[in-house]
């Protein structure tokens, strides 16, 4: 394992020994060693953990193989888990591990992840551990009747959980994600996946929260207008946790690069933003590095638009994190 700006954090505390952890920045990218992508956040056992895709230091597309798992008590100081799932390791898959979530129940994280399996199309795998860092062990076959990419999974109040997921256009979901009941066992499917109804230009990477009693599904998205590149960021909200949604915006613009990928949780009762783009030296479209920002709410409940800020946000203590 390694201690990631851990240099930063001494160094920083001895310059300003007076200062409050708050002065403490998690300083854009927050991952500097290796490119990290499309991170899914969550909070587990009193940590903020991410699950991220892990792009290739000399990419040949979106060729990834493996995912690494971070975590951090602080969002400063950020701990590399080593390697959560490898290609390798997957019977069913043959290459493109891209966006990957976590899930936990009843004493059982899942980690699932999209992957070309060896006929070339992409499927949804879902792999367990008994630890939020992994390592996962990969079910033999990808989830029936899944299809597509960026599965992510949100379990609502009642227990039920769902996954969402599709994008680039396949499958011709340039409109609209799909989303489908998991069975008890979060392995399988409990229905047909159906399409969600009144987004703007879905492009790819939902992602769902629940906020005061309200479903709000955000994605990347590009507008027909083309006023936005598919990097921007988009929400709608809904009563349903499937919908039919409501459009409500843009709440990131482009980041410049290709694609964004985000997630979104509370940490203290603030809202956080993880996204990702192309700012860490040699970085660009297929070399992304994962970011935090804050995420404000306008009175009314419709997200404000997020500044992407260099300096990325406080030290937070997560000596009391509330339940994700
Ligand atoms: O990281 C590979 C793909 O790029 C993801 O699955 C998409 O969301 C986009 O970020």
């Amino acid at each position: 394992m390694k201690k990631i700006n851990d240099m930063k954090k001494i160094l920083t505390g001895f310059a300003v020994a007076a200062a409050s952890a708050s002065s403490l920045m998690a300083d854009n990218p927050i991952i500097k060693h290796i490119f990290t992508a499309d991170p899914s956040a969550h909070l587990y056992e009193g940590k903020v953990f991410i699950y991220p895709s892990h792009d290739q230091d000399k990419p040949d597309w979106f060729n990834m193989v493996d995912y690494h798992v971070f975590s951090s008590t602080n969002l400063v100081d950020w701990t590399d888990h080593g390697v959560a799932l490898d290609v390798k390791d997957v019977p069913w898959a043959k290459e493109y591990m891209w966006a990957p979530d976590c899930a936990y129940k009843d004493g059982i994280y899942y980690f699932y992840f999209p992957a070309r399996d060896k006929a070339g199309d992409f499927r949804i795998g879902v792999a367990t551990s008994k630890s939020p860092s992994g390592p996962f062990k990969p079910e033999p076959n990808p989830i029936e009747g899944s299809f597509s990419i960026d599965p992510s999974v949100f379990i609502d109040d009642d227990g039920a959980a769902y996954m969402y997921f599709g994008g680039m256009g396949e499958h011709g979901m340039a409109k609209s994600p799909m989303v489908a009941r998991l069975k008890d066992n979060m392995k399988e499917f409990a229905e047909e996946p159906k399409r969600i109804e009144g987004l703007d230009f879905f492009f790819e990477g939902a992602w769902m929260n629940k906020i005061n009693g309200t479903y709000y599904l955000s994605y990347s998205t590009g507008n027909k207008n083309k006023q936005y590149k598919p990097s921007a960021l988009a929400y709608a909200t809904s009563d349903s946790p499937c919908g039919p949604f409501k459009y409500r915006g843009v709440f990131l613009k482009s980041v410049g690069i290709w694609t964004n990928h985000h997630s979104i949780i509370n940490i203290n009762g603030d809202w956080y933003l993880f996204y990702h783009n192309g700012a860490l030296k040699g970085g660009g479209n297929n070399n992304r590095s994962v970011c935090i920002d804050r995420l404000y709410f306008n009175p009314d409940g419709t997200i404000k638009m997020v500044e992407p800020t260099k300096e990325g946000v406080p030290a937070v203590d997560l000596g009391k994190p509330n339940a994700q």
